[in-house]
């Protein structure tokens, strides 16, 4: 059976593009372009009550949430999720750090930089300081494990790629740090990561 992805390319959508790759399960994609707003429709409604992509159908099962749908296709896949124990643990707990933290942190620092009208210092400063409290503890992850769930490549690694592979980008933290004026120099791990 297919897998339907509900698919935007942004970073949220190519975590689970980047899964389902790497799994081999069968999908196809159902573009949207959020911008023309065909996530709001009633239809998209009844997969994603809170209307956002990205989203799955998986026979009768709708799953939001890209990190719900990066757990769900590693338990169908029975890949990139230890089955038990600490190691179970430790990639669930870097999967929600980054669903919870680095993700909307990172784009909170990216709105208040680029789209929000000038004069919104305390914002900017506010998400700016926690993205780079944030990234420096990604450094000190890796700095001790291979990989940022543990020894192997799992949903952590894939759900906290794309956010963090295009750092050249005028989004990227390189950026935020290079406006703020405080280097990119502390981030050299991050980068040798996303290259692995
Ligand atoms: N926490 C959600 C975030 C989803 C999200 O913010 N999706 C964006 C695209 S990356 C979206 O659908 N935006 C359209 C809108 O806000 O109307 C997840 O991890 O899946």
């Amino acid at each position: 059976m297919m897998i339907d992805l509900h698919y935007c390319a942004t970073p949220n959508g190519q975590k689970i593009a980047i899964m389902l790759e790497e799994t081999g399960l069968a999908y196809r994609v159902i573009p949207y372009d959020i911008f023309d707003g065909d996530q709001l429709t009633a239809a998209f409604g009844r997969i994603n009550p809170n209307h956002k992509l990205p989203a799955i159908v998986d026979g009768g099962v709708a799953v939001f949430e890209s990190g719900a749908i990066l757990q769900y296709l590693a338990e169908k896949a029975g890949q990139f999720l230890p089955v038990s124990g600490s190691a179970r643990a430790s990639v669930l707990s870097w999967l929600t750090w980054q669903v919870a933290g680095l993700g909307p942190m990172g784009g909170q620092a990216s709105h208040f930089l680029r789209y929000a009208p000038a004069g919104q210092d305390y914002a900017v400063e506010r998400y700016t300081r926690e993205l780079a409290r944030l990234l420096a503890v990604l450094e000190r992850r890796l700095a001790e494990s291979l990989y940022v769930g543990g020894a192997e490549y799992s949903i952590a690694d894939m759900a906290i790629f794309p956010g963090r592979r295009c750092r050249g980008r005028s989004e990227s933290a390189a950026g935020i740090f290079r406006r703020r004026g405080t280097g990119w120099s502390g981030c050299g791990r991050g980068r040798r990561w996303c290259g692995r």
